[in-house]
């Protein structure tokens, strides 16, 4: 066999948000454990004990309770789970070059050509199983390896919880031959019933039609279907890499010194910068203010600030401190805003920033506009608009405000799923 045969492993947490709680707190081991009931009133997950009783993720709690009285429920703790997060990514990435952490507690690996290092790649495996689980404590995880990225994630579920699957290359055609096309990423709940109107149930099936027929039926769906039917899967594992900044600019109609009019720009500007920084978890501690004046003429301002800002608000702020400190020197026909200045090594999580007065306006202000994004990305773009630019005024108020922002985090986690 040789050694340059790709190999995807795929690794994903155990009853992740209800191991946690195991772990934390002795006394939940072995029993039925249920996470969630937020105000959405459902489950997030729930441990392996609970699962026997029917209960499952999304699940009304309601519903969880009268499958399973005698669970132990507990509110879900994102922090934490965050933080446990951050420290599965850290010890995975000892393992290859190339991690993709494609959701809170999933992961990519690229494991091709590893075996000088780990051995055979089923022995890395066992290898990355043992050092989460002693990095963490205890928790345990499941991993499947398989040539392609769909075949590995697939591969890791079938052996949970604590397990190892691997589907070797030659045995890829009698596992495709019985696997449902709903296992197939991308094969919905609609999608999979004109499939079976069509009596195509299994990747198998796909092959009774010639490839042309899928092509002109549903397009690119079609062919990404005919390619995963036969085991084909072209995404590579892709590694996160922190970009150096954010920014965004407009040349304007006419060219302006309307000071007040610039700002109406630096907030939108600073609407996206920090919607982009905080969809990458990413916050820095430089802001830069572009203007290029009617005669061409451009110039940048930066200030670097003590902490690491990602919201509108601050965003806003500090380059209109900039804006103010400036003497226009002509009329403005371009401006921009840009953030950079993140800090080195990944993702800054503010929710694990320690809390330093400054920050913690910060990560409140990161939670409120976490709800606004999460709403853009529901209803589009122009769907909020901020009537005002900065915090809710009275306490009222603001506890409204840190609930959306809860809901948003809890929306947010769930649509990386
Ligand atoms: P999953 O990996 O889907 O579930 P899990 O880790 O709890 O269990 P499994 O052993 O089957 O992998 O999701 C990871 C975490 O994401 C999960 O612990 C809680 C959260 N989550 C939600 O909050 N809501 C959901 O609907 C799902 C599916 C997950
Ligand atoms: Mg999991």
């Amino acid at each position: 066999m040789s050694s340059s045969q790709r190999w995807i492993m795929h690794m994903d947490m155990d009853a992740f948000f209800a191991s946690i709680e195991q772990l934390d707190n002795p006394s939940l081991r072995g029993r039925p454990v249920v996470v969630g009931g937020d105000h959405r009133g459902v489950v997030s997950t729930c441990s392996y004990e609970a699962r026997r009783f029917g209960v499952r993720s999304a699940m009304p709690i309601a519903e969880a309770k009268r499958r399973c009285p005698q669970a132990v429920y507990v509110r879900p703790r994102m922090r934490r789970y965050v933080e446990m997060s951050a420290l599965v990514r850290e010890t995975i990435a000892s393992f290859s070059p190339k991690v993709e952490m494609a959701s809170v507690d999933e992961a990519y690996l690229d494991a091709t050509g590893l075996e000088r290092l780990f051995g055979p790649v089923d022995a890395m495996g066992r290898a990355l199983k043992a050092a989460v689980r002693e990095a963490t404590g205890g928790l345990t995880c499941s991993v499947g390896i398989a040539p392609v990225k769909f075949l590995a994630k697939i591969a890791s579920e079938k052996r949970k919880p604590d397990g190892l699957f691997m589907l070797e290359r030659e045995r890829v055609p009698e596992f495709l031959a019985t696997l449902p096309v709903t296992a197939v990423p991308g094969v919905g709940r609609r999608f999979s019933e004109e499939l079976a109107r069509l009596g195509v149930k299994t990747c198998g099936d796909v092959s009774r039609y010639a490839e042309e027929f899928w092509r002109t039926r549903y397009g690119k769906a079609g062919i990404v279907l005919c390619e995963r039917a036969r085991g084909e899967d072209p995404r590579e594992v892709m590694p996160w890499s922190p970009p150096k900044s954010e920014s965004a600019e407009v040349t304007l109609d006419e060219d302006t010194r309307d000071r007040e009019f610039l700002k109406t720009w630096i907030l939108r500007h600073a609407e996206r910068v920090g919607a982009s920084l905080r969809g990458q978890g990413l916050a820095g501690r430089t802001v830069t203010l572009k203007i290029k004046y009617a005669d061409f003429h451009q110039i940048t301002r930066q200030v670097t600030l003590e902490h690491r800002i990602c919201s509108t608000e601050s965003i806003y702020e500090t380059a209109c401190g900039i804006l103010d400190s400036l003497e226009l020197a002509d009329r403005v026909r371009l401006i921009g805003v840009g953030v950079s200045g993140f800090e080195a090594g990944g993702p800054v999580q503010l929710s694990l920033l320690p809390e330093k007065e400054p920050e913690k306006d910060e990560g409140r202000r990161d939670r409120l506009n976490r709800a606004v994004d999460a709403l853009r990305s529901r209803y589009g773009g122009n769907a909020v608009m901020r009537g005002r630019l900065f915090e809710p005024r009275d306490e009222a108020d603001r506890k409204s405000a840190d609930e959306q922002a809860e809901r948003a985090e809890a929306r947010r986690m769930r649509d990386r799923h």
